[in-house]
């Protein structure tokens, strides 16, 4: 894949090719682990690949084939969440998980090496993950001081089945890929090489779907676990259908036109 690099970041890559944009974690010396920066990079970088009408796909990974994401930077964590250069403690994972659920494109988590922490509970988030075969998945919190009870709780549970996610979570154990795909936490392992190819394969079979049925099948199974958030998107993208058709835009055109609607050509379907 011809990637093409854009964007002014410190702590991530953002490329794009063929309608695909793929996002990097380069934090390799930390196992690519987060800081703050590293998340508001990420928050742009995710923003532009939604804005950018080219773009379909999205992929996340990180640097290197040792580490997806560890989670956390603990050696920048302070006594109120992780420490950035204003010297303010942030927990801004969780608006980065927000963000990827709610963004109305396919994101595919690509996993090489440790799925660890904070940076487990985001491949949980995203809507697919491909697995190297040397991935390594789990959490760490309650050996290190910490707990995702949000989307890295109760997601995992829809995941994988509530006995299975709080083993993941109380024992703290490793998984390797084999055992992932077994309990259906990822949708396919590669061999380490083919990753990429594999990844940018089933990139290239989403931006050959309906971008607007992927749009609202995201919605859709996300709605049931995001409550009234979840139904607040899928009303907004009932929304946009509704302005695409001519019954909505004959209500904005007699507003302009200064008359009375006329919606009698609209049928009242059973
Ligand atoms: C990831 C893992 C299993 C890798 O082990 P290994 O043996 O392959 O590498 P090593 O030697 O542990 O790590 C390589 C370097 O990366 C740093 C290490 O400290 C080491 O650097 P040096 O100390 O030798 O200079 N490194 C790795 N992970 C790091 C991290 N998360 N923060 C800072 N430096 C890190 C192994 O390294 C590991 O278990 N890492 C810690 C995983 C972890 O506990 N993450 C935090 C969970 S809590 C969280 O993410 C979170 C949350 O629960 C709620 C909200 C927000 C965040």
């Amino acid at each position: 894949v011809d990637w093409k690099r854009s964007g002014e970041y410190e702590d991530i890559f953002y490329d794009t090719a063929e309608g695909i944009a793929k996002i990097t974690i380069n934090r390799p010396e930390r196992r690519n682990a987060f800081r703050p920066t590293t998340l508001f990079e990420l928050q742009d970088a995710f923003n532009r690949a939604r804005e950018d009408g080219e773009i379909g796909a999205i992929i996340l990974t990180g640097a290197g084939d040792q580490a997806f994401c560890s989670g956390g930077d603990q050696k920048i964590r302070g006594d109120d969440g992780y420490v950035g250069s204003d010297g303010v403690g942030r927990l801004n994972v969780l608006d980065l998980q927000v963000q990827i659920r709610r963004l109305p494109k396919p994101v595919i988590a690509m996993v090489a090496g440790y799925a660890i922490g904070g940076g487990h509970v985001l491949h949980v988030c995203c809507d697919l993950t491909i697995a190297a075969d040397n991935a390594v998945f789990g959490q760490t919190g309650p050996k290190v001081g910490s707990f995702d009870g949000g989307y890295g709780a109760w997601l995992l549970a829809e995941t994988v089945g509530l006995k299975k996610a709080r083993e993941i979570w109380y024992l703290c154990r490793q998984y390797d890929a084999k055992q992932a795909l077994e309990m259906g936490l990822v949708n396919a392992v590669v061999p380490l090489e083919r990753l990429e190819e594999e990844t940018v394969q089933w990139c290239r079979e989403l931006l050959e779907k309906s971008p607007l049925a992927l749009r609202m099948l995201k919605g859709a199974i996300n709605a049931v676990s995001d409550g009234a958030a979840g139904m607040q998107q899928f009303a907004g993208d009932a929304t946009l259908l509704y302005y695409m058709s001519e019954e909505a835009q004959e209500g904005r055109d007699a507003f302009k036109d200064k008359r009375k609607p006329d919606f009698s050509r609209f049928p009242r379907r059973p």
